[in-house]
């Protein structure tokens, strides 16, 4: 006998410390409505008309661009803001000299007054969401609310939301709560506030990317991170690419880059035609959580399940498969627009600007038509290359993990650490030039460890020490690399093709992995050789190739210097092994200071 299928209990019933939370942000914040979400197609295709028809979304040329829709956002709004992020601890040194500090008390009280009624008039959306694949015992859970809903559209495709998620939370899932209000979107009422005690997030006055969707950076790695110290894992600004080598060996390699430097293009890049044989695929773009397995490896998740990705500079060569993916169910904010309704963007071979990202009739004098910080928002499974053990509960095993900056000098192409704690120091010492990805000055070159800067949601000089405790652990560390893709000529020309081209670097790595490759040693570490790397079929003047793997003593010494005096504001605190690591470069360089 059929039986009639049972009915499924409310959203608003299924978790209660969740509905006890809403109600009580509710008496606060004061909505009109509220929504719970449930993640399904339905839900989606409503929200996104409701936005259609209000104007606040602009559907795009659909027989091109079936699905694709446009956001412009705030133009004072477009960017991550790093001069309002707080890291609300109860000693100021738990949030270390790396981050801006207010005290639990003071930031709730603040943010209290902020949000008080602040969603008059408004909807609010409870979205649950799950970090990870939804059955992975590494996988966390969060519920954002928000008065926003291209928030949730966003949210809907970078995480996995909806019911599923608010599931494995009634079943007894701690869960990360995130308040979130564009408030009047006023850059002086703009705070972004942390709890990690709590396991708490509070956004007031933006609607923009990593302000906002509170899933990626303020939970995946702020909150996560001081998770991940707790509990032995690391929570990392790291892509996840997969690397199967001509003689069929899959290796994965995890990559920290600064915000727009890289990951996602590594992440999906296309091997060049004169290297046969490699297939690349895409675990994650953005964010890895790494723990350390039974068999001594480390092995990483994904936590998110869409990309946010910077949009200018897409096009077929330099990744061809962001450019397909995009062509289709993409949400892009701030790109321009041709007169055929279609995204535009400073890239591309093609087509022309005629409505610029505000909404302007296009004019080169306001500049780019398209935000240098414009992005795409797309389910991951949409990339060509998206690996198929990419939603592996388990995670896959890292062979190789690698630093780089944006340096249009110091830092040659690749080299290598010599061990993980110097490994560690690689990381520690990192730098790079300020991008769009971030309010600021864009060319500024600063300290980024890691590429964690904006994002490490403890004392840094504690993260450290949690970096070199899990190598302990590891019986089969992954080396440890620097890369720089971004050095340049005299005359300001890139003096490496990067893109695809960058899986030579990544083919020297596997190949030293595995005992293979050649390389030389220095007083900074391993580099390779020309005739380490595989350069056939590429176009390279023996002088660039020169300058792309030399180093400078004098400015290495410099650099040395420079890590020293950045290392310092962390007083006492620093771990031993990685003053040691520091003392050691010195002594080498000073050794070498002849050569
Ligand atoms: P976030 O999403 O902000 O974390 O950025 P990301 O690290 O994923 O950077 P992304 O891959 O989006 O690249 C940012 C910019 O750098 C884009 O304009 C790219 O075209 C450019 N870029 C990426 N890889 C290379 C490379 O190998 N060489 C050069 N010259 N430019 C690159
Ligand atoms: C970054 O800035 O590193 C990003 C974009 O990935 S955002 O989500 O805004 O943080
Ligand atoms: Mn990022």
């Amino acid at each position: 006998m059929a039986t009639a299928p049972r009915a499924l209990t409310p959203l608003s019933q299924l978790a209660k410390p969740v509905a006890d939370w809403v109600a009580n942000v509710a008496s606060l914040t004061k909505p009109d409505r509220i929504h719970w979400c449930d993640g399904s197609h339905g839900e989606i295709r409503e929200l996104r008309s409701e936005l259609i028809a209000s104007g606040e979304l602009h559907a795009l040329e659909q027989k091109n661009f079936p699905g694709c829709d446009l956001y412009r956002s705030h133009p004072g709004d477009v960017a991550r803001v790093e001069k309002v992020t707080f890291i609300c601890t109860t000693k100021q040194d738990d949030a270390g000299p790396n981050n801006l500090w207010m005290s639990p008390a003071d930031g709730h009280a603040r943010m209290r007054e902020l949000f008080s009624g602040c969603m008059k008039g408004r909807t609010l959306y409870v979205v649950p969401y799950c970090m990870g694949p939804i059955d992975s015992p590494l996988a966390r859970c969060g519920v954002e609310i928000t008065d926003s809903a291209y928030v949730v559209l966003n949210m809907a495709i970078m995480t996995r939301m909806g019911r599923p998620a608010l599931e494995r939370i009634a079943s007894g899932d701690t869960f990360v709560r995130g308040l979130h209000s564009i408030g009047e979107l006023d850059p002086n009422r703009r705070f972004i506030m942390h709890y990690p005690e709590d396991l708490a997030i509070e956004s007031f006055g933006s609607g923009y990317g990593g302000n906002a969707l509170l899933g990626k950076k303020c939970h995946a790695l702020r909150i996560a991170s001081w998770q991940a110290r707790q509990e032995g894992w690391l929570a990392e600004h790291m892509l996840i690419v997969g690397l199967e080598n001509p003689a069929g060996e899959q290796h994965y390699i995890a990559a920290a880059f600064p915000s727009a430097c890289g990951k996602t293009n590594l992440a999906m890049l296309i091997p060049p035609d004169s290297l046969k044989g490699w297939k690349v695929t895409t675990v994650g773009d953005d964010i890895a959580w790494l723990h350390p397995g039974a068999d001594g490896r480390l092995w990483a998740i994904n936590p998110e399940a869409g990309y946010f990705g910077v949009v200018p500079g897409t096009n077929p060569s330099t990744n061809r498969n962001a450019y397909d993916m995009i062509r289709r169910d993409t949400l892009f904010t701030n790109v321009a627009v041709t007169a055929d309704n279609q995204p535009w963007w400073e890239g591309l071979d093609s087509g022309a600007p005629v409505t610029d990202w505000q909404g302007r009739p296009y004019d080169p004098k306001n500049g780019p038509s398209a935000h240098p910080n414009s992005r795409f928002t797309v389910a991951a499974t949409q990339n060509p290359s998206y690996s198929p053990h990419a939603e592996d509960p388990q995670g896959v095993p890292i062979s190789a993990i690698v630093f780089g900056g944006r340096r249009r000098s110091v830092a040659p192409l690749v080299y290598e650490a010599r061990d993980f704690n110097h490994g560690v120091l690689l990381g520690a010492g990192m730098a790079s030039e300020q991008t769009a990805a971030a309010e600021g000055k864009v060319g500024i070159v600063r300290r980024d460890p890691m590429a964690m800067k904006p994002f490490c949601g403890y004392n840094f000089a504690d993260y450290w020490a949690h970096w070199l405790d899990i190598g302990a652990r590891l019986a089969r560390p992954p080396r440890i690399y620097h890369v720089n893709w971004f050095r340049r000529d005299a005359q300001g020309k890139f003096l490496w093709p990067g893109f695809g081209d960058n899986l030579r670097v990544l083919a020297w790595m596997l190949e030293r992995s595995a005992g293979r490759g050649g390389a030389t040693e220095t007083a900074i570490g391993n580099l390779p050789r020309a005739s380490d790397l595989n350069l056939a079929g590429l176009d390279i003047a023996p002088d660039a190739l020169a300058a792309l793997l030399a180093i400078d003593n004098a400015e290495w010494r410099k650099e040395a210097a420079e890590i020293r005096a950045y290392l310092g504001e962390f007083g006492s605190r620093l771990p031993a092994a990685l003053v040691h690591e520091l003392a050691a470069l010195e002594a080498r360089l000073a050794l070498r200071a002849w050569s």
